[in-house]
C-alpha cells in the first residue's frame, strides 16, 4: 500500500483531454485519488473539435467501468463503411464482418464535456488555468507536480505517481531524460486539408477514392460533418476558398448535389507518426498522444488514448490495492504493442487509399497495386475480416 499520509493524492494527472479525463474518471471509479491539472479553461477544452469514432473497445470499457450510461448516451451506432470508388459506393459491413464489434459516432467534444461531468460530479478534483506545470523527482518515489494557478499563486501537489495525459505538444515527455527514451518518427509525405461543415452526416461514414484525389466525410454530430482532402504537405490554407472545397468534395466524392454549408474550422494536417519508447520513465507514465501520434486515417489516435488511460489505470489499481507493480512495470509494452499494430493499420489504409487516386501522384505501378488491395477487401471475406477487425478494434 502506498503511504497516502505522505502525498497529496496518488496521482497526479496532467491534462483533460480524452486520455486524463479517462484516466480520471477510472481512478475515480476505483476510488482512487487523483488531482487533474489543465493549462487551458473548461471552456476551451469542451469546444475543441477533433476525432469523432469511438471504437468498440472503448464503448466495452465504459460499459464495464460503469459510465456507459453517461458518457455513450446518444452515441449513433454505426456499423457500415462506405468506399466511393470513381463515384460508386461500395459497402463493407463492419459490424457483421468483425463478428458483431462495432464503434460508436461521438464528437470528441462531446466526450470531452461528459467525462468532465462526470469526474465534477463524482467529486474529482479537477484545476483548469494551470500555468508553467513542470515534474520533479520522477526516478524518486515522491514525485511532484508544480504549477502556478490563474491567480500566480505557487502549488505543489506530491504523488505516487505522475500521468503525462498533455499530448503532442505537452511537458511530460521532454521531463523524460533524452538518453532514457528512443523517438520513432515517420513523415508520410501526404497532406489532409481537413474542414469542419455545417453540411449533413453522410449516411455512412465514406472513404472516396478516384482519380482527383482522395476525400472522406465523417459525421460530426446531427447536423455537421468533417471532411478531408488529400492536399501537399504544408499547403497553404489560403489557397482554399470555400468554393473550392466543394467543388473539389462533389467532384472526389463523385456527388454533384453534396449539400454547401458554412465552413467552421479549416486546417492542413500533415501526415506524420510519431511513437516513444519507453511510455514510462520512473514513476510517469505518458499517455495518449503525450507518447505517439498517428495520422488521422483510420481514427485511432483518440482511441489509443483512451485504451493506454485504461491499461495504466488498471495498473495502478494493482498497485495500489494489491501492491502488486508489474502491471505497472508492464504499462510501456502492452500500451506500444497496440501502438505498433495501429500505426501499421494506418499505414496500410494511407497506402490503399491515396495511391488508389491519381496514377499520375503514386505511379502507375504503385496504382494498380493499391486498386487490387482495395478490391480484395470486398472479394476477400479474410481481407475485409481484417480489415473490419482493426477498424472495430479489438474485443
Ligand atoms: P489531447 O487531446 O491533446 O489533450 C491533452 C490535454 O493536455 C493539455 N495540456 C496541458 N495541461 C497542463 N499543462 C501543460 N503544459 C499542458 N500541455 C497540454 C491540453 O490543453 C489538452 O487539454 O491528448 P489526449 O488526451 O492524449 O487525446 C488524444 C486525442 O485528442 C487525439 O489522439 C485525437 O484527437 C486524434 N484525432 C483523431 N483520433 C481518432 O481516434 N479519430 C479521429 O477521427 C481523429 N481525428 C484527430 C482527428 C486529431 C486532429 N488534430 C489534432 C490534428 C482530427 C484532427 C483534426
Amino acid at each position: 500500500m502506498s503511504d497516502l499520509a505522505q502525498r497529496d493524492t496518488t496521482v497526479a494527472i496532467i491534462g483533460a483531454g480524452p486520455s486524463g479525463l479517462t484516466l480520471a474518471n477510472l481512478l475515480r471509479t476505483a476510488g482512487i485519488g487523483c488531482v487533474v491539472l489543465e493549462r487551458r479553461s473548461r471552456e476551451y477544452v469542451e469546444q475543441r473539435q477533433r476525432a469523432g469514432v469511438l471504437e468498440h473497445r472503448a464503448v466495452r470499457m465504459f460499459e464495464e467501468w460503469g459510465l456507459a450510461d453517461r458518457v455513450l448516451r446518444d452515441s449513433r451506432v454505426d456499423g457500415v463503411q462506405e468506399f466511393r470508388v470513381d463515384g460508386e459506393p461500395r459497402f463493407l459491413p463492419i459490424a457483421e464482418l468483425a463478428g458483431g464489434r462495432f464503434g460508436r459516432i461521438l464528437p470528441q467534444q462531446f466526450l470531452v464535456q461528459r467525462l468532465i461531468g462526470a469526474f465534477l460530479e463524482n467529486g474529482g478534483d479537477l484545476r483548469f488555468g494551470c500555468a508553467d506545470v513542470a515534474l520533479d523527482g520522477l526516478d524518486t518515489d515522491r514525485p511532484a507536480v508544480t504549477y502556478r494557478d490563474g491567480a500566480g499563486a505557487a502549488h505543489r501537489i506530491v504523488a505516487d505517481y505522475v500521468a503525462g495525459c498533455d499530448g503532442f505538444h505537452g511537458v511530460s515527455r521532454p521531463a523524460i531524460p533524452e538518453d532514457a527514451r528512443t523517438v520513432y518518427t515517420y513523415d508520410h509525405g501526404i497532406g489532409w486539408f481537413t474542414v469542419l461543415a455545417d453540411v449533413p452526416p453522410p449516411r455512412h461514414p465514406t472513404f472516396a477514392v478516384s482519380e482527383h484525389g482522395f476525400a472522406a466525410h465523417f459525421p460530426r454530430g446531427p447536423r455537421s460533418s468533417r471532411f478531408y482532402l488529400q492536399c501537399a504537405p504544408g499547403e497553404d490554407l489560403g489557397a482554399w476558398t470555400d468554393e473550392r472545397i466543394f467543388e473539389q468534395l462533389r467532384r472526389r466524392i463523385g456527388d454533384p448535389d453534396l449539400p454547401v454549408g458554412a465552413v467552421l474550422e479549416k486546417a492542413v494536417v500533415d501526415m506524420r507518426s510519431f511513437v516513444v519508447d519507453p511510455m514510462s520513465y520512473g514513476r510517469l507514465f505518458l499517455v495518449g498522444d503525450a507518447a505517439h501520434i498517428i495520422t488521422p486515417m483510420g481514427g485511432k489516435g483518440m482511441n489509443l488514448a483512451l485504451a493506454d488511460a485504461e491499461v495504466l489505470a488498471r495498473a495502478v489499481r494493482s498497485a495500489v490495492r494489491d501492491g502488486d507493480q508489474r502491471p505497472l512495470r508492464d504499462y510501456s509494452r502492452v500500451c506500444l504493442d497496440r501502438t505498433w499494430s495501429y500505426q501499421e493499420y494506418s499505414r496500410w489504409m494511407t497506402e490503399m487509399l491515396h495511391d488508389s487516386g491519381d496514377p499520375a501522384t503514386s505511379g502507375p505501378f504503385r496504382h494498380r497495386i493499391a486498386r487490387a488491395r482495395l478490391n480484395r477487401l470486398f472479394t476477400s471475406a479474410n481481407a475485409g475480416g481484417l480489415f473490419a477487425e482493426l477498424m472495430a478494434g479489438e474485443a
